[in-house]
Formats: C-alpha cells, structure tokens, sequence
C-alpha cells in the first residue's frame, strides 16, 4: 500500500470523502489523490516520493510557481511581523493601488478571503445598488458554494452530477436565473421576460469550470451592453482570469468596464484571499460608507496581502513569457484530436465522443466532453510524472517555472499515450 493509500483511508474517515475540497478526491477520474508533501516551481512531490510537473497549480493561484524564492522572502519577514491584526495596514494599500492600476473599472476595492465571498458579496452588492433582487448566471459557470450561485454550476458540482446541492433552500435560488453560456438570444429573452426585475449579470469571462471555452467574437462586449441597456449591473467573475488571461485580466482582453469585479486566486499569491471592486458610486454603498453589509476577521490578511503584492509586482515583468509558453503548449496538444483552447496563461482540452463537434457551452460540453477518455489519460500521464486536473470539467494553469523542456517532455508523454 502507497503511503497516499494510507493517509487517504485515514482520511476518509476523518473528513467528508477525505478532502476538504471534492474538486480533490478524484471522484471523476477514480482512484486515489495523491498525498503532496511538498512543491518547488513547477514540480509538486507526493509522499511516495513520486514528482510531477504540476499543470493545477492550486487551481490557479500559484502562477509563479511553487515557492517563488521572492514570495517565500517577502512572506518570511511579513510573519515576525504577526500573522493578524483585525486592523488595517499599509500594504492593503498596496495591493489595492496595484490591483486598481492594472484593472481601471475598479476605482474602489474590498478584499475577502476566497473567490466563493468575492461573488457572493458582489451580488449583494448588486442587489442593493439596484433594489432588484433576480440575477443571471450562465450554465457550467462556477462562481463558489454560495446558496444562489449553486445551480448548474461547473466544477465539482458538474463532475459530481450535482447540479443543484441538497441543503439550498428554493427560496434561496428562486431569483436566479440560468442563461446558457455564448448564447445571447437567451440572455436577451431573460432580460425581456423580466423587465425591471434583473440586479445584475455574473459570469466568468473565459469560462473554467466546464473545461476551457472562451468567449465568442462579440460576445461579452453585448452581454455588458445589454446589462446596461437593462439597468443591470454587469459583474466579471475574474477569480480564475483576473492577471491570468492577461495582466489586467479578461477585462484588458475583451475592452469591457464591468461594474463590479470579482478577484481570488493569483491576487493573494497561493493564500487565501479574495476581492470585489469597481465603480466607486457603486462600492460606496458597501459598509462602513453604506448600508450594504459584509465583513471579515480575517479579510486583508497582511500575509495574503504581502504574497499577492510580490506576485503581481513580479508578474507585471514576466507574464509574457509565461503566455508564450501557454501557447506552445496549446499548439503542441492541437497536434492531437483533442479540442483545444488557451487565452494568456490558462488552457484546456476536451476528448470528444464524436469528431466535428465544437464545445461551446455547457450543454455540449456534457454532451461531447469524453470523459472516460479523459479519465485514462489523467492516470497514464500521472504515472508519467505530469499532473493534470482531476477531471475534464476544469482548466489548466501554466507558471513562470513552467520550462520549454518541460513543455516537450509533457507533448512527448501526450503523444505517448494517445498514439
Ligand atoms: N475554481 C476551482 C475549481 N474549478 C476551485 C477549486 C476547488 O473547488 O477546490
């Protein structure tokens, strides 16, 4: 028995399926999640001893790497300064200012500890800016475990079959309304048939919790339209895309102004953070200058606040080469039938039941997604020594550790086992 085996039998029966995450105890590609002990750069160890160069990345945030040497630094001294004060610092500042001068719709900030709270204090917010209580989201988008945010999300709800969780009350997800993704005619008819009625609009630019699907031509820029023809507030989920899909995230990428933005992920450096921002009419109505309410004891954690400061302060140097790497990852996989897509440093590829199809939404990526292939690459590159996600409903993250020889050796592993 492997010592994963062994901690994983533990446990299970110590924690829910033995993980504090589904997304991790490899439901969808079966057997066991591997144990990591530790990880430098592009490599995660497991407590086997095995290394593998790591394609997850914590689900995103660690985009330079494990234990950059400058965020591993900065980090050391910040901790003999106190890991906590419930008061404010310098250096929220400095991540706001920093934040704020890569992505110029956000003129105010408010940082949280996840993605999970960016989103669902950006709703209230929208909610309580309008006086309207219905929003929309878009099948196969995954905005966090919020109640009103847990229908036909992506992520380990779509491996899990789990659509709709047991425990959200009706009540709470009655005022959510469910468009499909690169579909405008839908969301149009959403608007029509409640007039006056819609708080605002949340959905993740480049979508990451059903596989990879971009945005088409034209798409986001008239979802943000038709949000302001309605008197809808237009909110950018950009915990997975914010510095990901380009510095000043899928917002510099598209040309959208989006009235609120939700952060996580790269912004805290590999801790545990979150934000939401944008128009300063609109967040002067969070508390203390409004009446919206929401706080955090440990929201701004100095710690947080000092990895994700190092982290974009490093990135604004190297994100090019990180994106160019991507790209010949993405050009290397399209050599195979597989469908692929990558936008800055972010890619994915679905195995499809039947050739000529597109994946598009999330419809047809439950529908054509083949996700017992999947499921058998997972473990034949895993046994290579390269680790994907754990299932085919995610994305993939590249870091600045990511090497062009480490890229050849993943392609050659690929081929390998598709050939
Ligand atoms: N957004 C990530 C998955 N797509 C979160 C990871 C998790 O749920 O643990």
């Amino acid at each position: 028995m492997s010592e994963s085996e062994k901690l994983f039998a533990r446990a299970k029966t110590l924690m829910p399926g033995g993980v504090n995450s589904p997304v991790r105890a490899f439901h969808s590609v079966g057997g066991v999640p591997r144990f990591i002990d530790h990880a430098s750069g592009a490599y995660l160890f497991d407590v086997d001893g095995n290394r593998y160069v790591d394609y997850v990345l914590s689900w995103g945030p660690l985009i330079l790497g494990h234990a950059d040497e400058d965020v591993v630094n900065a980090l050391t001294q910040a901790i003999t300064k106190g890991t906590s004060y419930g008061a404010p610092t310098r250096v929220e500042n400095e991540l706001a200012e920093q934040i704020i001068a890569h992505m110029p719709s956000i003129e105010m900030i408010r940082f949280v500890n996840s993605g999970t709270e960016a989103c669902m204090s950006a709703l209230r917010l929208a909610r309580a800016y309008t006086g309207r209580d219905k929003i929309i989201k878009f099948a196969g988008c995954y905005h966090g475990h919020a109640d009103m945010l847990l229908v036909q999300a992506g992520s380990g709800a779509a491996t899990l079959g789990l659509p709709d969780s047991p425990g959200v009350p009706a009540a709470t997800t009655a005022h959510t309304l469910i468009a499909p993704f690169n579909n405008l005619q839908a969301l149009s008819q959403l608007f029509e048939q409640f007039p006056d009625q819609i708080a605002g609009v949340i959905i993740e630019p480049v979508a990451g919790n059903m596989g990879l699907i971009p945005p088409e031509d034209g798409y986001l820029q008239a979802v943000q339209s038709l949000c302001a023809a309605h008197g809808a507030l237009f909110i950018l989920d950009e915990v997975m895309t914010g510095f990901r899909v380009a510095m000043g995230g899928a917002q510099a990428l598209y040309q959208l102004s989006p009235d609120i933005t939700c952060l996580g992920k790269v912004i805290g450096g590999g801790l545990p953070v979150g934000a939401y921002g944008g128009k300063r009419h609109i967040m002067e109505h969070v508390a203390p200058s409004g009446k919206m309410y929401q706080a955090g004891t440990l929201s701004g954690n100095p710690l947080a606040m000092t990895a994700g400061l190092v982290t974009l302060r490093k990135l604004a140097q190297v994100f090019d080469q990180i994106a160019s790497r991507t790209t010949k990852l993405a050009a290397g996989l399209a050599q195979f039938p597989l469908q692929v897509a990558a936008v800055g440093t972010m890619f994915g590829f679905y195995f499809l039941n039947q050739q000529g199809i597109t994946i598009r939404d999330y419809d047809t990526a439950k529908r054509y997604a083949d996700t017992a292939a999947y499921a058998r690459f997972f473990h034949h590159m895993l046994e290579r020594g390269f680790y994907f996600a754990p299932s085919q409903f995610e994305a993939g993250f590249l870091s600045l550790a990511h090497t062009d020889d480490m890229i050849d050796d993943t392609l050659k592993a690929i081929a390998e086992v598709i050939n």
